[in-house]
């Protein structure tokens, strides 16, 4: 009786501050979000969204990283976090292997890692927060390629990320997977490059990709940096609509080029909530409420109930596709 009063009690002081009642508060919070780098607005998006959780549960949020998608320069950051003792470190993996040991070190320390995006080695982290099913966006970069490509039939091509990232690494093999069924047939992957995403590099790689594959017809670019440095060469080239060009993107970024007809079809899922899932794992983490095991299961506001599976991983939703008929609702 006692205890269901002061829990009714503790709903009607939550409901009245506007804090949701399941975001039990969280004083004195620490968590650090560290991108692949700082400079891709894809890792601002996220930051978005953690602000909000952090907001919604009284912690504090900061984010720190790289100008390049590197291991080596992720390396000090990981230091700095750990010798700042924060309670936990989101962290999106530029070189899984590079970080682990620093990763372990701070886990060492107390603080949680939470992977988020990109995930860092297995036995490196507490949780991975996977923005969708890995299968499901390496089957579906498959599938736009094959609807771009006349007849679903001839070259394609993939313009990548950093060459160590876990993530596009992931979904470039169920990529090679996938091509080998047989309702693939027509299509050939004759190359792999990486723009690192960097804008020059990757419209140097694009450029590269249309002179080394004279009949190539479709650029796959699985990265939201990628995809617009490769509909930039495609236009200054006046190859729009000669090669097509597909992938992972964000809405603000394409939808000029979706308009223009220089792309029809990509793909990606909603940024700022896989940074409010990923906060909200890492605070539940630092409180005791999860501990990352597998068949654990959790509520986070707004987005709602999730299970942690294997490898610890929590898969955030199904990607979604982006057209010209439905870019308009999406602002991100
Ligand atoms: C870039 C980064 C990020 C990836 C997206 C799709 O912003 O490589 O890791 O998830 O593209």
């Amino acid at each position: 009786m006692q205890r269901s009063l002061s829990i009714a009690l503790a709903m009607v002081i939550s409901l009245e501050l506007g804090v949701p009642p399941n975001a039990a508060a969280q004083a004195g919070l620490n968590v650090a979000f560290l991108p692949k780098q700082i400079n891709n607005s894809y890792f601002d998006v996220a930051a978005t969204g953690a602000m909000h959780a952090a907001s919604e549960l009284g912690g504090q949020f900061k984010q720190v990283g790289p100008s390049q998608a590197t291991g080596a320069a992720q390396l000090p950051f990981i230091q700095d976090l750990t010798a700042q003792d924060v309670d936990a470190i989101v962290v999106s993996a530029a070189d899984p292997e590079a970080i682990a040991p620093a990763l372990n070190a701070a886990r060492q320390a107390g603080i949680k890692v939470v992977g988020y995006d990109s995930s860092p080695a297995q036995g490196a982290f507490d949780v991975f927060v996977n923005q969708a099913d890995t299968r499901d966006i390496g089957q579906e970069l498959v599938r736009m390629a094959c609807d771009e490509a006349p007849g679903c039939s001839g070259d394609i091509a993939v313009l990548s990320a950093t060459p160590r990232a876990t993530n596009q690494n992931a979904w470039i093999d169920v990529m090679k997977q996938t091509l080998t069924n047989p309702q693939y047939a027509g299509l050939n992957l004759v190359d792999v490059v990486y723009g690192n995403d960097d804008d020059l590099t990757s419209q140097e790689q694009t450029l590269a990709l249309l002179q080394a594959h004279p009949d190539l017809q479709v650029i796959v670019s699985p990265t939201t940096i990628g995809v617009v440095s490769a509909a930039k060469v495609l236009e200054n080239t006046g190859e729009s609509g000669v090669v097509q060009l597909t992938g992972l993107g964000t809405p603000n970024s394409m939808r000029g080029y979706v308009e223009d007809g220089t792309i029809k079809e990509l793909a990606l899922w909603n940024v700022e909530n896989l940074g409010y899932l990923a906060y909200y794992v890492a605070a539940k983490l630092v409180s005791g409420e999860i501990k990352g095991n597998p068949g654990e299961a959790f509520s986070v506001p707004i987005l709602g109930d999730y299970t942690i599976g294997a490898n610890a991983e929590v898969v955030m939703g199904p990607p979604q596709v982006f057209t010209a008929d439905n870019i308009d609702q999406f602002n991100f």
